[in-house]
């Protein structure tokens, strides 16, 4: 059996309740891969990661390789494969006496955490590591580790698979169809509100989706809110974040990173932007992508963009640029 190393942070968490059985099933990485994982959180929640670690040790994997549990993001990122960025700090919490609700306070807090991981992942992860953040504000945690790692050999990530599969699933309910019908889905930009589902070049079986649903009204007044907000939507229900939905976007994303896209998809995630699209380089931002054979994972180019994509694209961009701004200490 071929082995690989996949580090999660934020192992006592509930998205990686749900995400670290599917890693470890055969499910993500193929049932001939042993998957040794290495589950990083913070010293006061080790003990209730424990409890996590014996749910893993009692589903019985095969493919389950040797787990570690730790604090130490060295220890853990050693050698890794794949790095999944699970952890960060919640909005809502207070600390030092104070309440973090502010964008931009949340935006500082989270960075200091990225620094350290994305220093330790830079030396001590595999030269061709792939790194997924999850972890909000995801593009811009992804923008300050992926800097600080300062390895361009490894490729990093934020996660919008998870609006990808929204988006489709409202456009699927829209027109009546399977959910499979639905293809070529991007999500441009920031993992936000201010990100566009694409109802234009996203395809249900073969055609334009907005074509097919010809509603201009509600695809550009009512899809977009539906897709933005859904977040909060399940939040509002459930009392808690999305988590078995998120799990299997982050499964997904990496499923897609591992495999060549099929002819005529694309699967969404947000990269560090090559200049594409008229979007500043280096920022980390959410495309349509492609998965090449030989495993390279580019852009891709020639989508056509309307007036209603441009001015949301040009939304996003400065949304992340401002984001950028806050935390220019924090980038070398
Ligand atoms: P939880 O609060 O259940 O779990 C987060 C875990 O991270 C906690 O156990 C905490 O101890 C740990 N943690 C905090 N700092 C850490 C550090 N420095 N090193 C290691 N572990 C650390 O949150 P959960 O619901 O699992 O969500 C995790 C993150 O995903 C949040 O930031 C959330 O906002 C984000 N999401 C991102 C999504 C996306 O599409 N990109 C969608 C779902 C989710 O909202």
């Amino acid at each position: 059996m071929k082995e690989i190393n996949v580090a999660v942070t934020g192992g006592a968490g509930q998205i990686a309740y749900s995400l670290l059985p599917r890693l470890i099933s055969g499910e993500t990485f193929g049932e001939n891969t042993k998957v040794n994982l290495r589950l990083i959180e913070i010293p006061q929640v080790l003990e209730k990661l424990e409890g996590t670690i014996m749910e893993l040790i009692d589903c019985g994997f095969k493919q389950m390789g040797s787990l570690i549990a730790t604090a130490d993001i060295k220890e853990g990122v050693k050698d890794a494969d794949w790095v999944l960025l699970v952890g960060s700090i919640p909005r809502g919490i207070v600390i030092d006496g104070k309440k973090i609700e502010e964008r931009s306070d949340l935006l500082k807090i989270n960075g200091g955490i990225f620094t350290d991981q994305g220093s330790a992942i830079g030396k001590y992860a595999k030269p061709n590591a792939k790194i997924l953040v999850v972890g909000n504000p995801a593009n811009t945690n992804a923008l300050i580790g992926m800097n600080q790692a300062n390895n361009s050999s490894q490729q990093w990530f934020a996660m919008t698979a998870l609006d990808a599969n929204r988006a489709k699933a409202q456009l699927a309910t829209k027109a009546g169809v399977d959910i499979s019908d639905v293809t070529n889905m991007a999500i441009w930009g920031n993992h936000s509100p201010t990100m566009y589902p694409d109802p234009y070049n996203a395809l249900i079986n073969g055609v334009s989706a907005a074509e097919v649903i010809n509603d201009k009204e509600w695809i550009e007044n009512s899809y977009l809110p539906l897709v933005q907000q859904r977040g909060k939507a399940v939040i509002d229900a459930r009392g808690a974040s999305s988590a078995a939905s998120a799990a299997n976007a982050a499964i997904d994303t990496v499923k897609s990173v591992d495999n060549p896209t099929e002819k005529g998809d694309c699967f969404s995630a947000a990269i560090a932007s090559n200049g594409s699209y008229g979007v500043p380089k280096g920022l980390i931002f959410g495309y349509p992508l492609r998965t090449n054979l030989d495993g390279s994972v580019e852009i891709i180019q020639d989508i056509k963009i309307n007036e209603f994509a441009q001015s949301k694209i040009n939304s996003t961009t400065e949304e992340l640029l401002s984001e950028r701004e806050a935390v220019k200490d924090l980038l070398i």
